[in-house]
């Protein structure tokens, strides 16, 4: 079982006995508060808001409730307790040890995962930084704040392996993780989507649905790492990032169904009509779930990737759940990929080891469907004829085989001239953007109300009530 201490840092590594260690995150500390307050959720910093914070990472400890000021967050640095014995699950060096320390030869590809995961954190919380301005109520106020602090501490995640592992470029790394900004033209985040504006909430939902859930498989893959320290800390981060997806899901499923009910009542069904009575109509939901799910399924990298497999080769990362795959070497197996060629789309065999990153988006793509079929559970439940769907996954991509392609939602490939005419049949327009702002020009501060375009949660947090006083605005 890990003790945990209550240095400045909170930490169940042991930080007080490295001291040079503690010394250098000692030193970044205060630069991540600097950004913090510049780059973190937008006022709000003075109230107190009713945030789970992890304490340690027992099973009563993870999940400590309690009102904190968010700048008073103890971000501290977690890693799942090790697993006596543990050997490397898959790839060319399957059943020896795992490493406690980095092999000269994978530092710079480690490093380089590491700051990629490391870096799409910080960036999370620069697009919703925002938000707060314009919440549907006070208890997703508080969902917010709870997914943004825990971004931070998913950062701190990283940055600690940067520091303990890498020397001096580990520093480095971890300097220029604070300095990278969502959206900025000269020193963009690293991946796509984290660049991509999520300034509504419906963007939010979609954004915690989506972008998250690569989060969830992306960590489920480094689990498996044969870099124990990673395997550890990312285990540990998964037990928070289910309460994201769990925000995404429940988000997206109150507006639906707040929509199907609208319409049902006022027996509705035309797009302006349905806007006009204050809620957001289906078709722009399924234009936003187009935008997000295709950005996201980009962050899962090239479908044919010789980095994925040398990753997988080397140990350094697996693939979700190794443990239930059959063969653990991936050497004989292929995968049967649609490959554009020819202006058509083509079956070609893969070695398994380069589709990595498409058996990883396979799981991905199933685990999204499953939350859209609870949506039009919904939607059905009010007896409004309308299905959401996932996009082909060829749409709209911008890394990979079908970056670059113009492709329809269906899958087909069009001119360019033919998809950008239609494209705002499939993507959020300016107007759509417009009108769903327009839903959300101010905040809901008042506990007991709910904005009209979304429903009320069926159960509020940790047993308080829906209208619970989550955050409590401007109280010292
Ligand atoms: N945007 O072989 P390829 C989360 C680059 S989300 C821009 O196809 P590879 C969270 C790639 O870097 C999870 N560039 O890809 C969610 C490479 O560049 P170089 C984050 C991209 O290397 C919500 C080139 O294209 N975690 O936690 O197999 C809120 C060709 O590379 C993109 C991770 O991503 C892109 N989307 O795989 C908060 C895990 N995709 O080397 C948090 C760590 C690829 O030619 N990262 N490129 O310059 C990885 O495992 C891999 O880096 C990737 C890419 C899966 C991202």
């Amino acid at each position: 079982m890990s003790s945990v201490n209550a240095d400045r840092i909170p930490n169940n590594v042991h930080l007080a006995d490295d001291k040079r260690l503690q010394r250098a995150l000692e030193a970044w500390q205060p630069n991540f508060m600097r950004w913090w307050r510049e780059m973190g959720p937008c006022g709000f910093q003075d109230d107190l808001v009713y945030l789970r914070t992890a304490v340690g990472v027992d099973a009563g400890d993870w999940a400590h409730f309690d009102y904190v000021k968010m700048p008073d967050y103890r971000w501290g640095i977690f890693l799942a307790d090790p697993v006596a014995d543990r050997t490397i699950g898959f790839g060319d060096a399957m059943g020896q040890p795992v490493w406690q320390q980095v092999p000269g030869e994978h530092r710079n590809t480690l490093r380089r995962l590491i700051v990629t995961q490391g870096d799409t954190e910080p960036a999370s919380v620069e697009q919703q930084r925002k938000l707060g301005s314009s919440c549907p109520s006070v208890y997703d106020l508080r969902n917010l704040f709870q997914v943004n602090v825990e971004e931070g501490r998913h950062l701190w995640a990283m940055v600690y392996l940067l520091h303990s592992y890498f020397g001096r470029d580990g520093r480095e790394e971890a300097d220029a993780l604070l300095q990278r900004r969502s959206g900025d033209p000269d020193r963009p985040r690293i991946l796509g989507a984290f660049n991509e504006p999520c300034t509504d909430w419906l963007s939010f939902f979609m954004f915690a649905f989506f972008a998250d859930r690569d989060g969830k498989f992306q960590l489920l893959a480094l689990a498996e790492s044969a870099f124990d320290p990673l395997s550890r800390t990312t285990r540990f981060m998964l037990t928070e990032e289910a309460h994201h997806m769990f925000v995404g899901e429940t988000g997206v499923l109150r507006v639906v169904d707040r929509t199907a009910k609208i319409m049902a009542e006022h027996k509705k069904d035309g797009i302006d009509d349905v806007r006009k009575l204050g809620v957001i109509d289906l078709p722009t939901m399924q234009k936003y779930l187009n935008l997000w799910y295709s950005v996201s399924l980009d962050l899962f990298g090239g479908e044919i990737s010789s980095n994925a497999a040398s990753f997988f080769a080397s140990g350094l990362k697996g693939r979700a759940k190794e443990e239930q795959c059959e063969d653990h070497t991936a050497l004989s197996g292929h995968y049967a990929m649609d490959v554009p060629k020819d202006g058509s789309i083509q079956k070609e065999e893969v070695p398994l080891r380069n589709a990595m990153n498409e058996v990883l988006r396979d799981a991905y793509v199933d685990d999204c469907q499953r939350g859209v079929d609870k949506w039009n559970r919904a939607i059905a439940s009010h007896g409004i004829p309308f299905e959401l769907k996932l996009p082909n996954r060829r749409f709209h991509r911008h890394v990979g085989l079908y970056g670059g392609l113009w492709v329809d939602t269906q899958g087909d490939l069009l001119t360019e001239q033919q998809w950008k005419a239609r494209r705002d049949e499939w993507l959020p327009s300016d107007a759509d953007k417009s009108f769903v702002q327009s839903l959300m020009t101010k905040p809901i501060s008042d506990p007991k109300q709910m904005a009209g375009w979304i429903s009320a949660p069926k159960q509020g947090i940790k047993g308080r009530p829906v209208d619970f006083e989550y955050v409590r605005h401007g109280e010292a």
